[in-house]
């Protein structure tokens, strides 16, 4: 490798561990804003849902710092139409504050992000880092980097790491499937009925929550097709890859019906995607049934 591609590569592990951090050093005003800002906010989404308060400000304080980074070229977020620009190499895309609807039960939500070396809409290939934070009894962080994911428990904002090597354990425990089994497609019912008698249900309506479970007893997440609604709920580029990439990094797989998500690209930056994400075998019944 030529010295100026060299520089550049460690340029860029710079970048991602700056992002990393900075987001980390970002949660403790996220934690307030969840606190002081529960109500709405009379907005919708670029996705069409309502916005709350607290989504609109984790919002604008993650695009203030991730785009203060040097090496920080773009800051997309499912809480904005465009992308933001400034000079630099890297793309950050983010679901600034996933599962807001747990806002007024006071359950569990967190914060997805992924870092890329293309500008999106782009192939989950173009990851280079992606992770999620749980603002739940504690604040907690997993990063999916070089292969290896990585647990942490934030304290201040600082990491604190408490599982250097997070997989899937090979025995599959959990299940949390999306959306009415009403509005399903009869072949993803057949399939989770199946999954029903065999596995624990585990669903609390944040994916970051549910696919931490799935990290941690094995199992299955998805949020499927759905007969009035065949692209799913969830987005492709601010959710989909990010948990694909962190899933898949733990030895699982990822799939949208057909292929691994990773290997998909949203057809715009908001477009939205089936997932089905855990360990190898269940992603391979899914997709044998659901095709
Ligand atoms: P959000 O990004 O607007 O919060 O929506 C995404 C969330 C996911 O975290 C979760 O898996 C899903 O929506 C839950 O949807 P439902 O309320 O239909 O169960
Ligand atoms: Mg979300």
């Amino acid at each position: 490798m030529s010295k100026s591609l060299n520089t550049s590569a460690s340029e860029s592990e710079q970048t991602v561990a700056q992002v990393i951090d900075t987001i980390a050093a970002t949660t403790p005003d996220v934690r307030h804003a969840i606190a002081e800002y529960r109500g709405q906010s009379n907005s919708v989404n670029p996705s069409g849902d309502d916005q709350l308060a607290a989504d609109l400000r984790a919002d604008e304080l993650f695009e203030q710092r991730v785009l203060d980074i040097d090496g920080v070229a773009t800051y997309a977020s499912e809480e904005r139409a465009e992308v933001e620009t400034t000079d630099g190499r890297l793309h950050v895309a983010m679901d600034p504050l996933d599962g807001s609807s747990n806002l007024e039960p006071n359950s569990g939500m967190g914060t997805i992000f992924g870092v890329y070396s293309e500008r999106p809409p782009t192939a989950g290939t173009n990851l280079l880092a992606s992770g999620f934070v749980i603002y739940g009894p504690i604040t907690s962080m997993v990063v999916a980097r070089g292969g290896q994911v990585r647990e942490y428990i934030l304290e201040d904002g600082d990491k604190r790491l408490v599982d250097d090597d997070v997989t899937l354990p090979e025995e599959p425990t959990v299940f949390g499937f999306g959306g009415g089994v009403d509005s399903w497609t009869e072949d993803f019912e057949s399939v989770a009925e199946e999954i029903r008698y065999e596995l624990k249900l585990r669903y609390g309506g944040a994916m970051v929550a549910d696919i931490n479970q799935v990290l941690t007893y094995g199992g299955v997440f998805s949020y499927p097709k759905l007969q009035s609604r065949p692209e799913g709920k969830l987005r492709h580029q601010f959710e989909g890859h990010p948990m694909a990439y962190i899933v898949e990094s733990a030895g699982g797989r990822s799939s949208d019906g057909e292929r691994s998500l990773l290997e998909t690209a949203p057809d715009e930056l908001h477009s939205r995607t089936p997932l089905y994400l855990g360990n190898a075998d269940l992603i391979e019944r899914v997709e044998s049934n659901v095709n």
